[in-house]
Parts: structure tokens; C-alpha cells; sequence
């Protein structure tokens, strides 16, 4: 049984990408039933009586894993993976383990408001009340607001806490109500979904689950091992009935390294090789031509397209042998069921939407979608987005669709640097986001950050590198001590938070923040002070199938739930896709190109001189979450030292042997660290890892300070590995 109509009507309604669509859900409508808040009284769990509550994950992880908490005397006594939801099997990563310790009870956390006394950057604060830090912060955003408008507002957050209460909700009422500069929060999945969505109208395709029928598993950039560690147990199970294992990477991963096959193409060209692979595919006859015929829309169109594709020229753009490519599209369409797995992972490169538009054509072509475990996985956030009741989330009537302008978060350096901007940002609100560690172009980010002219209010668990350029920083709950409603863009678990205990010291939600700023500027709309449990309520307040038999109660007392999908989930083994024909756009008139084409990146020729190696900024950092993690010395010691990997030939050519520091630069700036001479890049290619802070970095600088605001060609992410880079030992 394929998705139901109902399901597909839902899936219409949100149509929308990952991110703006996790944004306008937080942009209309929401009821009434308010409470109204002293302003000091911002609640926790509201008990200390000894108890076991359930809880979840709220990292920006595909895996959303449940647990429990063990609470004796108001402290945590026992935190521990939930031993019955299948998908958490019983394990958290080495991230989360001891997360009671590593971030709730870590002895850096910051319990009190914080207002800075010294230069912007350096990290000098005094403790300050509550009362005198809100004060303050409403006293000046309320002068800014009166002198240039709200648009000299920015809030800046992003999946630093991925609950759907503590994410958004009142700080999007708030940033609307005020007329804030929206936030175009693009930098992971956007172009991921605008790709797939131009060819099959949805992102949802095999469900995880289903990962264990499938026989030919094509990971296409993304590391599993490490990215996804839940689906990768399921991928074990499935070689283990006998699925062979493909990935496609230009690094080594560590989920390479586990596989049957890795091939290893140029950065940036998948695009060539899925059209290439197509182009074998139609040669060969490999097609399910029945599947074309009544599912795909032109078909004749792309076979012309194709011609441009042929095995000698993708062989020339990707760094791959003819004969890879050939055997690759074989094995593929011959694999029964074959399944591609993409994530996000490929996403962020000049012609990365792209990739993913033609990667999502190869199951149509062959039919793959017939068979279970065949098809193309990629997320799930649409099945909560058709089961939730959004309109509790979404922005109140009277803010809905704001009109204010969008600044692209990738371009947040520029945008803060840029003096033609009309009007000036002169507050920046910062929460769930470190992106002095996160956004590309890190020493423009810290140029516009260290403007004497800009408020910079930052909430946070630490003193990270983005905290230490605010005026204020307040201190925000962890989710030990919060409510929230967590869905999922990897797996199809619903989850609830409760606090298991009362917040330490001063600390407060994200959404208290909001409130408590909301009246001391003086805001009455009952919208701005909703209580947390009242929105968690009020989103489970629906009643699609997905959802039936979850309630409030029913998540309270076992903290997940997996949504009622319908017993066998093949979406496409008849066609029903979500495009207005309900074929699978082979092409598609509506987007300009109507079909993929590859178009590499032109640097000048004089980049390509002073730069000769492409850099890869990747998050192989097993024990960090992106930034999050990163000051936790255990797990930092657990990481070990970040390494540059280097191609034997490459580090010849600069006199460079294994284990030499060395200094990695380009025009954006520099990052000291060490060589590592391996296979795990291709000659012409380099790679580190992001998400090491650069205040613990010698130099004081880490990944992001050599990467560029590139947008990408669809969906407006971000290019982050669009960069060249020169190395020299030091
Ligand atoms: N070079 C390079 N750059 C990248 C990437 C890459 O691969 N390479 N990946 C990109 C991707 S995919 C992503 S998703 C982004 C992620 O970028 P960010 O969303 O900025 O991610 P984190 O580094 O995890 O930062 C989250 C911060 O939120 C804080 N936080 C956690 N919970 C709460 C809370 O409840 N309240 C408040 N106030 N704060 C909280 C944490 O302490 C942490 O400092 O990075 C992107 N940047
Ligand atoms: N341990 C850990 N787990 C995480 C995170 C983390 O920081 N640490 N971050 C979380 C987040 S925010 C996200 S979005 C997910 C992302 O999870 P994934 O989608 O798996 O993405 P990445 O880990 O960014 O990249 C996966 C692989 O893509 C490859 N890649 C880069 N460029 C190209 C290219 O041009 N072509 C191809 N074929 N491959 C390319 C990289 O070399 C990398 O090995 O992981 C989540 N899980
Ligand atoms: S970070 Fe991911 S794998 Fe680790 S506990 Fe959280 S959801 Fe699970
Ligand atoms: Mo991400």
C-alpha cells in the first residue's frame, strides 16, 4: 500500500523546503489559552519528588534518540538510551553518553546573566541580574526599533536545539511581532530538498526501516558511520542478508572505509556522474522502460540531454574511469532492490541542488521503486509535517507572512560588514547557533561581530567563540531542565521532552527569554506568552491517521511514539508522485534549467594559481556536534588532533611530510594544523575537519575562516566547500 490520497493532500499543504518549512509552521495562527507570567518565574518540571521521565535528543541529528532520566533529590542520577524504541536500540552515541556531565552539570556552564566589560571578543563579563540584563537589552532594542524600524533586528539561530518549543515558536512570534530582518535559515537541506522536490515533488521516499530489504545500498555522500549512527545499525543488518555496499565520496570516510566499493570522484561532480550514469543506463538498455512509460514525464527530452553525458566526458569531469562509471550504473540498476541513501551531505557545493535533482532520477529510470528497501531515501520531515497540527506553531494571524527583508544566514559576515545596507543590522539576537564556528568566512563573521555599534545578545550553555562577542549573554536551559515536542527529519519517531530537573542557577528557557523581554517591552498580545506545555498541546491536538492513538498523556507517559504510517510504505511503486502530473520529472519546465546540468564553479585563473588544492570542511568529528561538544575536553581528547589529509604526490610537491605543522590559507585566512599523508583524498584535494573551535585552535582559527558565503545553485544553501586553499609547512 502506497501513501494515502489524505497523506498526499497533507504532503501538497507542505510543500515546502525543510527549513522554511520548519519556519513557517512557526509563522500563523495560534489559539488562545494563556497564562500569564510573572516575569522571574520561568518554570522547569516544577518538582523535585524523586522520578523517571523520558526524554530526547535535541541535536540536529538524523537519529532523534529516545531515553530516560532517573532523578533522586533533584539531581540526575541515571541517564540512559530507551531500551524499547527500536530505532534508539538501546544506544547513544559517544556524543551523548554522558551529556548529564558534559554539558548540564559542566562546571563552565554559564548560570547567570552576563554583561561584557571588556573588548568584544575577549571574553571579559561580570555577572548582572536578570532584571538589569533585561532591562537593558529592552531599553536599547526598543530605541533601535523607534530610530531605523525592526529590520535592524536580526535573530540568528539555527538547529544548536532542534526542539520544536525551544527552536522557535515564541522567539518567531517575537522577531514578527517586532518586524524583525527574517532570517533565511538555509545552510543544511535546503538544496538537498529543492533538488528533490524539482523531480519527484516530496523527499519521502523509503523509510529507514526499510533500509534492511534493500540488497544494493548506494551510500552518495553521506557517512552514516558517523552522520547517522541509528540507520548505520540498520545498514549492518541488511549486508548481513546480503545487501552489498556502495559509496560515493571524494573522502575516505569512515563509512568508506566499511564498504564494498568506494569510488571516489572529484568534489562537486556529482551532478556529471548521475547524468552519466543515466547516460550508461539508456545504452545499455538497463531501463525499466514499462516504469518510464506510465510514471516519468520527459523522458525523450533527457534521453536528448544526455548525449551531453557520455561515459568519455563524465569520466574527464569526475576523476573516474570510464570503467567505474559504466560498471557503477550496472551494478545499479541490476541491484534488486537498489536503494540510493543521500542526507545532506553533498549538498554543499556550487551545483549541489542540482546533484541531488538528477541522483532522485535514477530509481525511475530503473523502476527501482517497485521493490521494498528499493527507491531513494533522503529525510522524513514531511510525515510531521501532514500528522502535526502546525497551526499551533505557525505565526498568529496577525503576523503571518511578514513582509520584512531576508538575510541569508551564510552571508551573515557580509550582511553585518555591509555598510549600503538600509537599515544597518544594529541588533543581533543569537540562540541554538555558534556561528563564529558554523558559518563560512569565519574572520567576516568576527569583523562584523566586533562592531562597536551592534547590540549582540547571545543565549547559550558556554562561553563559545560567538558568546564572547556579545553584550549580553544570558543562560539557557539545557534539555534536562525543558519541555519540548520533537519530530524528526531522519526517522519516524515522535518524541516529548519533560524536564527532569528544576534549570540550574539562573538559566531559562529559550521561549522564557522571549516572554520575559516581551513584557518588559511592554508587548501585551497574548501570542508572545504562551507556556510551553499549552504549544506542545496544542500541536498534538490533530487528528490525521499518522498520529492516532498519540496524545499529550500517551507521549508523557512513554516518550515516543512512531507515527501510524501504513503497514508496507512504498510511495513510488505506482508512480504517485507529488508533482502537479504525478510523474517523476525527468524534466521540468517550471525551473530554469528545465533539466540538470553540471556547471562547475569558475574560480580565476589567478585562484587557481596562488590556490592549487580544493578544500573539503567536513564534519568528521565523531564526538563534536558540529560546534556543540567542542569545549568538552574528554571528548575533544577522545577526537584527537585535527589533521589536514593530504595526497602523497600533493604533499611532495610542498615539501611536506606526514605528522609536519603546517599552515593552510587563502585569501579569507589561515588554520594552523597538522599534515596527515593518506588515500583518504584524491591528488588536488585536502580535507579537515569542521567544528573545532578556533579559540582552542592554535592561530585561533578553524575550518570556517578558510571557507566562502557561496550560495548555492538551488535552494539558496550554502557552498561551503567551494574553496582553494595553499599549504605551507611552518
Ligand atoms: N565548514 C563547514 N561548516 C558547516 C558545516 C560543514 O559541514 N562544514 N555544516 C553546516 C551544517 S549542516 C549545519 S546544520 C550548521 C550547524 O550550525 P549551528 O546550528 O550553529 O550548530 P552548533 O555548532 O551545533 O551550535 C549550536 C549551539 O547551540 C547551543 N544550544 C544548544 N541547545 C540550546 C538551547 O536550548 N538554547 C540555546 N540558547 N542554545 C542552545 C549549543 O550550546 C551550541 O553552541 O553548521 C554548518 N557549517
Ligand atoms: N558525529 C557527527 N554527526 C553528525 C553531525 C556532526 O557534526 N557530527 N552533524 C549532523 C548534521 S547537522 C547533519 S546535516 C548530518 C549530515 O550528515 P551527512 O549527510 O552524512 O553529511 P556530512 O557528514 O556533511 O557529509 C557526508 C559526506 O559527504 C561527502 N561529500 C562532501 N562533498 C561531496 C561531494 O561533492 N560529492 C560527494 N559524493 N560527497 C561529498 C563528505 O566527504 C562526507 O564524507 O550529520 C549529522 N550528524
Ligand atoms: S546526537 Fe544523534 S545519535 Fe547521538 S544521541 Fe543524539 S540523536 Fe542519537
Ligand atoms: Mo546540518
Amino acid at each position: 500500500m502506497g501513501a494515502s490520497n489524505e497523506d498526499m493532500k497533507h504532503k501538497k499543504k507542505n510543500n515546502i523546503y525543510r527549513r522554511e518549512f520548519i519556519e513557517l509552521s512557526v509563522k500563523s495562527a495560534v489559539g488562545a489559552s494563556l497564562i500569564s507570567l510573572p516575569i522571574l518565574s520561568e518554570i522547569g518540571c516544577g518538582t523535585t519528588a524523586d522520578k523517571t521521565i523520558h526524554g530526547v535528543c535535541y541535536h540536529d541529528c538524523p537519529d532523534r534518540c529516545s531515553w530516560t532520566v532517573t532523578v533522586r533529590n533533584g539531581k540526575v542520577e541515571k541517564f540512559e538510551a530507551s531500551k524499547d524504541n527500536p530505532y534508539t536500540a538501546g544506544k547513544l552515541c559517544d556524543k551523548m553518553v554522558n551529556f548529564p556531565n558534559d554539558v548540564t552539570y559542566h562546571p563552565d556552564r554559564i548560570l547567570t546573566p552576563l554583561k561584557r566589560t571588556g573588548l568584544k571578543g575577549s571574553g571579559e563579563f561580570e555577572p548582572v541580574s536578570w532584571e538589569q540584563a533585561i532591562k537593558e537589552v529592552a531599553a536599547r532594542l526598543t530605541t533601535i526599533i523607534e530610530q531605523d524600524g525592526g529590520e535592524a533586528v536580526l535573530p540568528y539561530s539555527f538547529g544548536g536545539n532542534q526542539g520544536l518549543v525551544q527552536s522557535d515558536s515564541i522567539a518567531g512570534r517575537f522577531f514578527a511581532h517586532i518586524g524583525a530582518s527574517q532570517l533565511e535559515r538555509t545552510i543544511c537541506g535546503n538544496p538537498t530538498v529543492a533538488g528533490i522536490m524539482a523531480t519527484n515533488g516530496q523527499t519521502t521516499g523509503v523509510l529507514p526501516e526499510d533500509i534492511i530489504h534493500s540488497r544494493f545500498i548506494l551510500l552518495w555522500g553521506t557517512n552514516p558511520v558517523n552522520s547517522n549512527q541509528h540507520l548505520w545499525l540498520m545498514i549492518e543488518e541488511a549486508r548481513k542478508r546480503g545487501a552489498r555496499l556502495v559509496v560515493i565520496d571524494p573522502f575516505q570516510s569512515q563509512t568508506a572505509l566499511k564498504a564494498d566499493w568506494h569510488i571516489q570522484p572529484l568534489p562537486g561532480t556529482d551532478t556529471a556522474l548521475a547524468l552519466g550514469l543515466m547516460h550508461v543506463i539508456f545504452k545499455e538498455q538497463l531501463q525499466d522502460q514499462d516504469y518510464i512509460d506510465n510514471y516519468t514525464t520527459g523522458a525523450n527530452e533527457m534521453k536528448a540531454h544526455l548525449q551531453k553525458y557520455d561515459v568519455e566526458t563524465v569520466s574527464r569531469w569526475t576523476g573516474l574511469e570510464s570503467e567505474t562509471i559504466i560498471q557503477l550504473a550496472k551494478s545499479y540498476a541490476q541491484g534488486k532492490p537498489s536503494l540510493i541513501r543521500v542526507l545532506v551531505g553533498l549538498e554543499h557545493q556550487t551545483n549541489g541542488g542540482s546533484a541531488f535533482r538528477a541522483i532522485a532520477m535514477l530509481p525511475a529510470l530503473t523502476g527501482a521503486w517497485r521493490q521494498l528497501g528499493g527507491g531513494l531515501m533522503n529525510m522524513t520531515y514531511e510525515l510531521f509535517g501532514a500528522a502535526l497540527n502546525w497551526d499551533s506553531l505557525n505565526l498568529p494571524a496577525a503576523l503571518a507572512n511578514p513582509k520584512t527583508r531576508m538575510i541569508n544566514m551564510i552571508q551573515l559576515g557580509k550582511a553585518l560588514n555591509d555598510e549600503t545596507l538600509k537599515p544597518a543590522i544594529r541588533a543581533l539576537v543569537i540562540f541554538n547557533s555558534n556561528p563564529v564556528v558554523t558559518t563560512p568566512n569565519q574572520n567576516l563573521v568576527k569583523r562584523g561581530l566586533s562592531r562597536e555599534n551592534l547590540l549582540t545578545v547571545v543565549l547559550e550553555h558556554f562561553m563559545t567563540d560567538t558568546a564572547s562577542y556579545a553584550d549580553y549573554v544570558f543562560p539557557a536551559t539545557t534539555v534536562l531542565e525543558n519541555w519540548d515536542l520533537l519530530d524528526s527529519w531522519g526517522s519516524t519517531y515522535l518524541n516529548i521532552n519533560e524536564p527532569a530537573i528544576e534549570p540550574l542557577g539562573e538559566a531559562k528557557t529559550n521561549t522564557g527569554f522571549f516572554r520575559i523581554l516581551s513584557k518588559e517591552m511592554g508587548f501585551k498580545d497574548d501570542y508572545l506568552f504562551e507556556s510551553d506545555i499549552d504549544i506542545i498541546q496544542k500541536t498534538l491536538d490533530s487528528d490525521h491517521e499518522y498520529l492516532k492513538g498519540i496524545t499529550f498523556k500517551s507521549l508523557k507517559k512513554n516518550g515516543w511514539a512512531r507515527l501510524n504510517l501504513p503497514k508496507t510504505w512504498m510511495p513510488h511503486a505506482v508512480g504517485n508522485f507529488n508533482t502537479p502530473s504525478g510523474k517523476c520529472n525527468l524534466y521540468n519546465a517550471e525551473i530554469d534549467p528545465p533539466m540538470p546540468e553540471y556547471v562547475p564553479f569558475k574560480y580565476s585563473d589567478e585562484d587557481l594559481k596562488s590556490f592549487p588544492f580544493q578544500l573539503l570542511t567536513l564534519k568528521s568529528p565523531r564526538h563534536f556536534l558540529n560546534s556543540s561538544k567542542g569545549n568538552v575536553s574528554h571528548l575533544r581528547k577522545k577526537e584527537g588532533k585535527p589533521f589536514l589529509d593530504m595526497h602523497a604526490v600533493d604533499a611532495a610537491g610542498k615539501d611536506i611530510n606526514d605528522g609536519d605543522e603546517i599552515k593552510i590559507f587563502n585569501q579569507r585566512g589561515a588554520v594552523f594544523l597538522t599534515a596527515r599523508i593518506s588515500q583518504k583524498v584524491r591528488k588536488g584535494v585536502v580535507c579537515m575537519p569542521h567544528g573545532y573551535w578556533p579559540s582552542l585552535m592554535k592561530g585561533g582559527s578553524s575550518a570556517n575562516a578558510l571557507t566562502d558565503d557561496l550560495l548555492t545553485d538551488m535552494g539558496r544553501g550554502g557552498a561551503i566547500q567551494e574553496a582553494r586553499v595553499d599549504v605551507v609547512k611552518v
